[in-house]
């Protein structure tokens, strides 16, 4: 298979050329929007640009370095590659952690010296291109330093070298004009309770976490602050758990006016949860921000970030991002790598194909889904009980315990209604393939 090197065009789902979208088509409107839109993708830096291959067995598959030593001018190169990449994949936006797009340096003056000279280059190329960035943050998990965690470290000298590095990465943000600013906590968590200080690490995560959201805003930062749930991997207890935990662990802070939630469908699944479930959770906790879309392997026990094909998984989250009304800063983040046998620059822009053309289907049959009316119908009729009689005067709180034992205690033969699981699991299938 060869790729010409020229734009990726929309060709349709007749076409058997593998570099064309099949479903993805920008400026194709649905719902008032256009796709493109709706689905807001982002390349992740760390993924396409900087991965190679390696994993717990065995090195690179794969070679980023562009002939060049580690330095300036490899990250420039990378970032030649990246913007022309996302030009001809067609994609609008961006993320990435500090280390991603500029050398580190020995101390972290010169690991920010670098960051200055790689985003005043990448913001000519934003110039140039148009294309955004999404969000920015911080790897405060792979160096050594990190390895107890960075703001819940044991050590008041990781925490301010984690804050060094957030205050950076927020400049970058703001430069760059980002619209969010994630928290992946890493080493967030723990491994034993016998060297753990529970209480005071979780207070410490909240001060670096409130640290920054007082700079961001006093610097003129707009965007959203995210967290981004992950419940185990690298650490066996993870603060950031899922998203139930974090919207806790916001509330107990007083941060969510500031902080929504970056989901991860492989984080999800990790959590014994659906990629949908913490959807739903985010949004009812009012926590929606942004997604991190990819998909793990269910035989695996831990994050593979493949690139998501499983279109029942993405029209159920696109289900939930139409519900939402859409994304406000958030997007379509692909924080997902070909696999480690996939390793020319073809299998990159295939992977790219596949992710964007199963979020395409899946916003297709999501719409449907919505449209054709069947599942909500089915569910606002479930819950109909509410809506007059004693139900509405729940609702509203106008019953006590007292008045409900009144009311509930001459009720004969009361029983709930059948829940039509498979039913509603076929109305699914005729949208998918009917
Ligand atoms: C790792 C995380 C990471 C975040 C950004 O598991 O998903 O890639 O998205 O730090
Ligand atoms: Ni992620
Ligand atoms: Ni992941």
């Amino acid at each position: 298979m060869k790729y010409d090197n020229g734009k990726i065009k929309f060709e349709g789902k007749n076409s058997k050329n593998p570099f064309a979208f099949h479903y993805y088509d920008a400026e194709r409107v649905i719902g008032g929007k256009k796709m493109k839109d709706h689905l807001k993708f982002a390349m992740s830096y760390w993924h396409t640009i900087n991965a190679c291959g390696t994993d717990m067995f065995g090195g690179d598959t794969m070679d980023k370095n562009f002939g060049l030593p580690y330095g300036i001018e490899r990250y420039k190169a990378k970032a030649d590659f990246a913007f022309d990449f996302m030009q001809k994949i067609g994609i609008e936006y961006y993320c990435f952690h500090d280390v991603d797009v500029a050398p580190e340096g020995e101390t972290l003056a010169e690991s920010v010296k670098n960051l200055e000279i790689m985003t005043d280059y990448l913001l000519e190329k934003q110039k140039a291109t148009g294309i955004k960035l999404l969000w920015a943050t911080a790897n405060m998990f792979g160096d050594k330093k990190f390895m107890a965690g960075a703001a819940t470290s044991p050590n008041a000298d990781v925490f301010a070298v984690a804050a060094g590095k957030v205050k950076a990465g927020i400049d970058a943000a703001i430069k760059l004009g980002a619209s969010g600013y994630v928290f992946w906590g890493g080493r967030e968590g723990y491994d034993t309770l016998l060297n753990t200080d529970m209480g005071l690490e979780l207070d410490n995560l909240a001060r670096l976490l409130t640290l920054a959201r007082d700079y961001g805003r006093a610097n003129g930062f707009k965007g959203d602050f995210y967290i981004e749930p992950k419940p185990k991997e690298p650490t066996k207890h993870q603060y950031d758990f899922d998203a139930a935990t974090c919207a806790n662990f916001l509330r107990k802070y007083n941060l969510t006016d500031d902080f929504r939630l970056n989901i991860e469908a492989n984080h999800a699944t990790l959590a014994g949860h659906t990629f949908q479930h913490e959807l739903r959770v985010a949004r009812v906790n009012g926590l929606f921000g942004s997604i991190d879309a990819n998909q793990g392997d269910l035989l695996l026990g831990w994050d593979t970030d493949q690139f998501p094909t499983n279109v029942y998984e993405t029209t159920m989250c696109m289900y939930e991002v139409l519900k939402e009304g859409g994304f406000i800063n958030g997007g379509l983040n692909f924080d997902a790598k070909a696999r480690r046998q996939s390793n020319t620059f073809e299998d990159i822009v295939l992977a790219y194909i596949a992710g964007m053309d199963s979020f395409a289907l899946g916003l297709i049959k999501a719409d449907e889904l919505i449209r054709d009316g069947r599942i909500d119908e089915f569910v606002k009729d479930r819950y109909s009980s509410y809506e007059s009689g004693v139900g509405k005067r729940i609702v509203e709180g106008k019953e006590t315990l007292e008045s409900l034992a009144e009311y509930a205690s001459d009720l004969k033969d009361v029983k709930a209604e059948s829940g039509r699981q498979e039913y509603l699991e076929t109305v699914i299938n005729d949208i998918m393939f009917g």
